[in-house]
């Protein structure tokens, strides 16, 4: 009965306040909801719902996460964090779907619907819901439509406020292991991190080539606005010059800066000074992807993506676990996008194993999981590390036992410490920052030193648009292609064509569109691939508006 009352007010608060106000599916894709900020409030609301629900059948605090990440400004997007800050579960990912799409008048019974299949019977817990949101001028109201959600349903929001979208997932943690993982407010994230950061330092800032300068590009969003409170907190021990620090609604976020700018166009952003070998980097919208670069004295762009990010943190941690003498086996995750040069140095040089999983986090997170340290990275500069409660249990054992050598205890300190510059619930552009920093200064490297590790493959990446995308489907971690059948025979006879070359097409999780990827020996050998490949698909896979052109 009391059910009944509570879904009652849900359905008349859903149709005084916020009404669904498109026709049209909306699907929780590889980030959650992601469309026009403008047809989000009532997605809001019920995701509020939602995630009360979520938290009384998993007995703890949930997240949500309001934002666009690297879109643009009229854009905006939600998703729900799980308990240990993980990504939203996937057989939840389809109720959010039908959450998000019935009319107002079948909300109460597919909410029913959820409460009886789970057997959600604490219906009046008061379920704590940690809500977060980024810079965008939309993001206040949206986030309003969040509460109104939790509040109708019953939940306790906690509102946290303009923060990252990993410290929101950080924040869930904490809250869900008593504050064993560090305690739940952003002042704690910064001094858990930067504690661990200036230990690891100690009192050189700099060393050999390595200068403790950074030149930090934050796109106009959250990761601006965050990173001046960690630099006061740095104090010498890390010069971030900041660059695209706009206010709130300059029309600004993301546009021509921002990690996923820099990666997709392999370009240089607008906002940062040009000078020579500077080490630059760039986070995101809501600074959960990090990429690196420079210029070289002849003003060539060099880019650092998450491959290199991955490789650098999966050598130096390779590097630390030999010399503590305890035995724990180090994996790397990457998806079909890591440049074939980065999977060869991994497997055949630093001879870390690595495994390839579909695109999306959660795929590589759960991957990585199965390692008792597990590195993983997107090309585009999501990724982190975790580590198996097990190993970390192991790692302080041995190091309050006295029966280490002065080096291996050493080691053994200064890979716990660096357990505490990660933020493992999620990739996190600011906590990836400060390890790759930790690990440039113990090498005493400059940007190109780092670079020196491998040479990229050419590659290009490219956009189909198609009717329909799932007329593609794929397998082998989407490196094959299924259907429309004979497809990847066609993408297999082009690819025969060139030197070193790979090829493969994947329906996009977050846009209505193909993708299109391929690496061959040279630039122009892999621009005349990539084209080639994508006309294939325009014409076997319903291409619509203009074919793209092969070059002759
Ligand atoms: P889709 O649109 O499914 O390719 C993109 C990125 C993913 C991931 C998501 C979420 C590429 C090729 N794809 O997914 O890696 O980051 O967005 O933001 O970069
Ligand atoms: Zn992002």
């Amino acid at each position: 009965m009391a059910n009944n009352n509570r879904l009652r007010t849900v359905y008349a608060f859903a149709r005084e306040m916020y009404p669904k106000t498109v026709k049209t599916d909306i699907q929780y894709g590889t980030a959650g909801f992601r469309t026009r900020a403008t047809d989000l409030a009532y997605v809001m609301y019920r995701m509020g719902l939602l995630a009360v629900l979520r938290a009384r059948y998993k007995k703890a605090v949930v997240g949500v996460m309001i934002t666009a990440s690297h879109n643009p400004e009229p854009d905006n997007g939600v998703k729900l964090v799980d308990p240990h800050g993980e990504m939203l579960e996937q057989s939840w990912e389809k109720l959010a779907t039908r959450i998000a799409n019935v009319a107002d008048s079948k909300l109460q019974d597919a909410l029913n619907d959820i409460i009886k299949e789970y057997n959600i019977e604490n219906m009046n817990d008061r379920a704590e819901i940690v809500v977060g949101k980024d810079t965008r001028p939309s993001s206040p109201s949206l986030s309003k439509a969040v509460t109104d959600g939790i509040l109708a349903m019953g939940g306790k929001p906690i509102d946290y406020g303009i923060v990252t979208t990993p410290q929101l997932h950080y924040f869930v943690m904490c809250k869900n292991t008593n504050r064993a993982y560090g305690q739940p407010t952003e002042e704690g994230y910064y001094r858990k991190l930067i504690n661990a950061f200036k230990k690891v330092r100690g009192d050189s800032f700099t060393n050999g080539n390595y200068t403790n300068r950074v030149m930090y590009d934050g796109a106009n969003g959250v990761g601006a606005k965050k990173v001046k409170y960690l630099k006061e907190a740095l104090g010498g021990s890390l010069i971030v010059d900041m660059y695209n620090d706009e206010i709130i609604g300059s029309g600004k976020l993301n546009y021509l800066c921002g990690a996923d700018f820099v990666k997709s166009h392999q370009s240089f952003p607008t906002g940062v000074p040009k000078e020579a070998n500077a080490r630059c980097c760039s986070v995101d919208g809501d600074a959960d992807r990090l990429v690196y670069y420079y210029l070289d004295d002849n003003g060539k762009f060099h880019l650092l993506d998450g491959d290199r990010i991955a490789t650098l943190i999966a050598a130096y941690l390779k590097e630390i676990l030999l010399k503590t003498g305890i035995d724990l086996n180090l994996g790397l995750v990457q998806t079909a996008y890591a440049n074939g040069a980065s999977t060869e140095y991994i497997t055949k040089e630093l001879k870390v194993p690595v495994a390839c999983v579909s695109t999306g986090v959660k795929h590589l997170h759960h991957k990585a999981q199965e390692f008792d340290i597990g590195v993983y990275f997107e090309a585009n500069g999501h990724g982190t590390v975790v580590f198996r409660p097990e190993a970390k249990t192991r790692l302080r054992e041995a190091f309050q036992a006295n029966n280490l050598s002065p080096d291996q205890k050493e080691a053994t300190e200064r890979l716990l410490n660096v357990i505490d510059i990660i933020n493992e619930t999620v990739g996190d552009a600011i906590s990836d920052m400060l390890l790759v920093e930790t690990i440039l200064h113990s090498k005493g490297w400059d940007v190109r030193e780092w670079e020196a590790a491998y040479t990229d493959y050419p590659n290009r990446l490219m956009k189909v648009v198609v009717t329909d995308r799932n007329v593609i489907t794929t397998a082998d971690a989407e490196r094959t292609c299924v259907t429309p059948e004979g497809l990847q025979n066609e993408i297999d006879g082009l690819v025969a064509k060139y030197r070193s070359a790979r090829a493969f097409v994947r329906p996009s999780g977050t846009e209505n569109i193909v993708r299109v990827y391929a690496e061959a020996a040279t630039r122009e050998e892999t621009d005349k691939l990539a084209a080639e490949v994508a006309r294939k698909v325009y014409d076997m896979a319903g291409g619509c508006g203009a074919p793209p052109e092969v070059p002759q």
